[in-house]
């Protein structure tokens, strides 16, 4: 066991900064994209402590090293590993069951071998490197065996896991021929969390079910954490914790002038539309664009809407490019894109401005600002925090926040115009509404939405977290 080693571990599929390959051979480190990446960094940037994660290129054998007081610990993962690890069982198999099977999942059996390998690996990089009692903090779905792997080398550490993203129902999850296994692994932490009661109340139930334990409800006795699963003598406690954003941050940022001059730039360059529409996302099967731009298409061929009035801004960060269904999903949505724009552009004023690229996050911050309308149309997400990011970016209580009933977000945020993605009609109409909102109806909704984003932001979620997994932030 290490002597120099780190009191407080977070364990992630990436590090918190991704290699780049340039063009020119050489390569240099980049601020990850992404929900996890986001929700984290700004709780560790404070602190002490270790990342442990892959650094996003395959075949890069990278020493450890340091940023600001915390350590990083690449994990090297071969191409092959790339390929079944990551982007088969985790991103293939994985993540479209955990999302309600909107596309289909891909079991096989040679992905999950190598999943069981890496993540065997991730362990043993954690065993490593904790000092004696330490605390380790697993992310999501790629690292669900960790917990147990490490556990069984190392009983003295204190160990928490998270799940990003969402917890399916029993019916659908019952489906992994490695369901037992799964399990198992996530029951090896002292305290597994979900964002919503619903996962963690699926999860009391699997765990009951395929590996005979009896959850014990109450033990805990709040309401955040609804159960506990007793494991031996070992005591595995189940909940909710609803991750969320530097809130206050994004507020400063989006107070600032130089952010608000940006904002007034982009209605600018967009040829000062009566109002614009946005929807930031990862490009990604599960965040619903392909809804927002049929919605879009159906309201201006009735001319509901019409294209010199509205403007719509779809920001899609690049993901996962190399998976079939991602590369389908591309081509679907710009064929949309093009189909609208085909139709309803002027020369010069597009009706859609669709920009597949990452933007900075000041960037971000001005384009929120300058939007009406922020479109958040998930079929289904663990939480989302763009719309999230959008409240705290309207110190000036403008805007209108149409938000998927399937985010996790929704139970937060009652007072957005919610729709039932699945539901055209729905959410054109609440489109509709959003746009028309009256002025002082639109401040009322946003100051009741503002209110809960600022009281409840990251930070407030990683200490709730840490407390429940019996140790204080670790300064
Ligand atoms: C997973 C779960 C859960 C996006 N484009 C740009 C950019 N982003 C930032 C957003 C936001 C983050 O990426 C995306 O977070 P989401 O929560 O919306 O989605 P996932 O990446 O799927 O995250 C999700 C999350 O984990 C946390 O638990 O909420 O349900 O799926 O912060 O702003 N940031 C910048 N430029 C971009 O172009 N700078």
């Amino acid at each position: 066991m290490s002597t120099t080693g780190a009191d407080f571990i977070v364990v992630a599929n990436r590090l918190s900064v991704d290699l780049e390959r340039l063009d020119d051979g050489t390569q240099r480190w980049k601020h990850s994209p992404g929900g996890l990446v986001t929700a984290l960094e700004p709780f560790l940037r404070s602190r002490s402590g270790a990342w442990v994660g892959w650094p996003g290129l395959a075949d890069q054998d990278v020493a450890p090293f340091e940023q600001g007081s915390l350590q990083l610990h690449p994990i090297a993962l071969s191409s092959a590993e790339v390929r079944d690890y990551y982007e088969g069982f985790s991103n293939a198999t994985l993540w479209p069951l955990y999302h309600d099977v909107v596309a289909p999942p891909v079991f096989e059996r040679s992905w999950w071998e190598s999943y069981v390998k890496v993540n065997r690996r991730f362990a043993d990089a954690c065993a490593s490197i904790a000092n004696k009692g330490a605390t380790v903090w697993v992310q999501d779905y790629q690292l669900q065996l960790v917990p147990a792997l490490l556990r069984e080398q190392r009983p003295d550490l204190r160990i928490g896991f998270f799940l990003h993203i969402p917890f399916p129902p029993v019916e659908l999850f019952m489906q992994l021929p490695w369901r037992t296994e799964i399990i198992r692994g996530l029951l090896g932490a002292d305290l597994v969390g979900f964002h919503r009661p619903g996962g963690a109340q699926n999860f009391l139930w699997l765990a009951r079910r395929l590996v005979g334990l009896e959850p014990s409800r109450g033990a805990v006795g709040v309401r955040t954490r609804p159960g506990v699963v007793q494991v031996g003598d070992r005591t595995v406690r189940v909940g909710a914790f609803p991750i969320s954003i530097d809130a206050a941050g994004l507020d400063a940022i989006a107070r600032g002038r130089q952010t608000q001059q940006r904002a007034r730039q982009i209605r600018a360059e967009l040829g000062n539309p009566k109002k614009i529409m946005l929807g930031v996302d990862r490009l990604d099967y599960t965040k619903g664009i392909d809804v927002r731009l049929r919605a879009l298409h159906e309201l201006l061929s009735e001319e509901r809407i019409a294209a010199e009035d509205v403007v719509m801004v779809q920001l899609a960060t690049p993901s996962r490019e190399r998976i079939e269904h991602y590369q389908q999903m591309r081509s679907e949505i710009e064929q949309v894109v093009g189909r609208i724009n085909g139709e309803f552009s002027r020369v010069g004023r597009p009706a859609v401005h669709y920009l597949h690229q990452s933007v900075d996050r000041r960037e971000l911050c001005a384009f929120m600002s300058a939007a009406d309308v922020m479109l958040v149309t998930p079929v289904r997400d663990g939480m989302n925090l763009v719309c999230k990011e959008y409240v705290a970016c309207r110190y000036d209580l403008g805007g209108a926040l149409v938000l998927s009933e399937f985010a996790g977000a929704a139970s937060e945020l009652t007072s957005a115009f919610l729709v039932n993605p699945h539901d055209l009609d729905g959410v054109k109409n609440a489109i509709l509404a959003a746009l028309t909102v009256d002025p002082a109806e639109g401040r009322r909704r946003m100051r009741a939405l503002r209110r809960q984003v600022l009281t409840h932001d990251v930070d407030r979620w990683a200490r709730s977290f840490l407390e429940a997994l019996g140790t204080g932030p670790v300064h």
